[in-house]
């Protein structure tokens, strides 16, 4: 599907460190093994509500991997789903009378003008799940006659099911155990009580048709894609096994990445289906995860049609660490709107002292496992000493604007 306008990221003179990242599966910071072409996959929305902003939060921290990626020279394939065929989407448009395609449309719409306003650099591949469900089905049919999956005995909805045990290293990615998996499971869409499984734990495959609810055919009977088989599809279809970066919110590491992870491996044996697995902190309101079903969300529309600038929202988004769980408050919006004035004030003076070391910092920190908190204190140092500068001009004020734009997505 069509993605948002591509932005031109300004160059910046000279270049930075090679980037290392915390891997969820490894448990540990390490250089990202990257070639030229570097690959990237990251969990999209599921459009029954609009972005808030622990999307924008997830979706801020892979941009920022984009533009360290790019400032180093590497060809970004950045691929990116949208979840538009699922429950919540269902449910949403039963409750408010509308079709649930109208729906998900509608917030796809406002989804993309938001990361367009927010000047988060789109996906090569913007992929919806209605329109990859052939991949699906193909995925599917090979894990049935690999044995990798199975289709419950049920004469009415032979729904097919991922076998755990179907790949040596299952687990590793999360690293839990199975008690800590079985309540996850159950929490975050998993079916566990479902009859005819041969583990609790199997993951579902494929829907089988159900009255009232869309489905699509196929040689195992008609029916729609389960929730991981999604990712797994379009990821491997359009970036090939061992890419570079799995990414999402910490809420997906399991089951949703074992599971994508395992779908795949269970294909091409032996080879990880992503070289780092890198997950984004919740960010919560009020001392609670920010959700849907908490009804506790900020929508980024919402701080915009408020007046609120762009540019402090990730100011403010990104004055935390990308792994911590963080809250969103009003207080963190108020300093965001003061520093960025604070840098838009540096950057309009007609001098400042030498830019290079300060971009030098920026670089190091952001390639230092996304340290924007050091980052952004970089630039406070640079803006507040351009604010008492006394010196000749130079053309540092251009060249912090300009890496300011390009590696942290601000513009003054
Ligand atoms: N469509 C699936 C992924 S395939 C999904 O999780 N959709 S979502 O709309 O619920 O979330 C979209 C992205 O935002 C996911 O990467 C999710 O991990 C992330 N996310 C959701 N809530 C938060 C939050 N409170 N803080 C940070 N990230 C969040
Ligand atoms: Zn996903």
């Amino acid at each position: 599907m069509q993605s948002w306008p591509d932005i031109t990221l300004p160059t910046v003179p000279g270049a930075g460190p090679p980037l290392r990242l915390y891997d969820t599966a490894d448990r540990r910071v390490r250089p990202v093994s990257a070639g030229a072409s570097a690959t990237m996959y990251v969990c999209g929305i599921t459009p029954y509500d609009a972005t808030h902003l622990g999307h924008a939060a997830t979706y801020l921290t892979f941009d920022l991997i984009n533009r360290i990626w790019r400032d180093n020279d590497h060809a970004v394939h950045y691929v990116q789903n949208v979840t538009d065929v699922d429950d919540p989407l269902f449910e949403r448009a039963a409750r408010d009378g509308v079709d649930w395609r109208a729906l998900g449309a509608a917030e796809i719409d406002l989804f993309r003008r938001d990361m367009t306003a927010l000047r988060v650099v789109p996906p090569r591949d913007y992929v919806g799940a209605i329109e990859t469900v052939d991949e699906v089905v193909e995925f599917v049919g090979k894990l049935l006659v690999s044995g990798a999956a199975y289709s419950v005995e049920d004469a009415d909805f032979p729904d097919v099911y991922f076998r755990t045990d179907a790949t040596e290293q299952f687990g590793y990615e999360s690293g839990y155990d199975r008690t800590t998996m079985m309540r996850l499971f159950a929490e975050r869409g998993g079916d566990p009580d479902r009859s005819g499984k041969r583990d609790r734990l199997d993951p579902l495959l494929w829907r089988a048709a159900r009255p009232g609810e869309p489905s699509w055919p196929a040689p195992f009977g008609a029916g729609r894609p389960g929730w991981h088989i999604e990712c797994s599809a379009i990821a491997l279809n359009r970036l090939g096994p061992e890419f570079d970066i799995q990414g999402g919110g910490s809420d997906l590491i399991y089951p949703h990445h074992e599971y994508s992870a395992a779908h795949a491996e269970s294909l091409v044996a032996g080879r990880r289906f992503a070289r780092h697995y890198v997950h984004t902190g919740m960010i919560g309101l009020d001392g609670e995860k920010m959700s849907k079903s908490r009804g506790n969300l900020v929508l980024v529309s919402a701080l915009l049609s408020d007046g609120v600038d762009p540019a402090a929202i990730r100011l403010g988004l990104l004055a935390g660490h990308y792994r911590q769980d963080r809250m969103w408050t009003a207080g963190l919006l108020d300093h965001a709107q003061r520093r960025l004035q604070m840098w838009r004030d540096a950057t309009g003076a007609v001098a400042g002292p030498a830019a290079a070391d300060t971009i030098a910092r920026v670089r190091h920190h952001v390639a230092d496992d996304l340290d924007t908190p050091r980052a952004l204190d970089a630039v406070d140092n640079w803006a507040r000493q351009t604010l008492d500068y006394g010196g000749k001009d130079t053309d540092a004020t251009g060249m912090i604007a300009t890496a300011v734009d390009a590696l942290l997505g601000i513009q003054l």
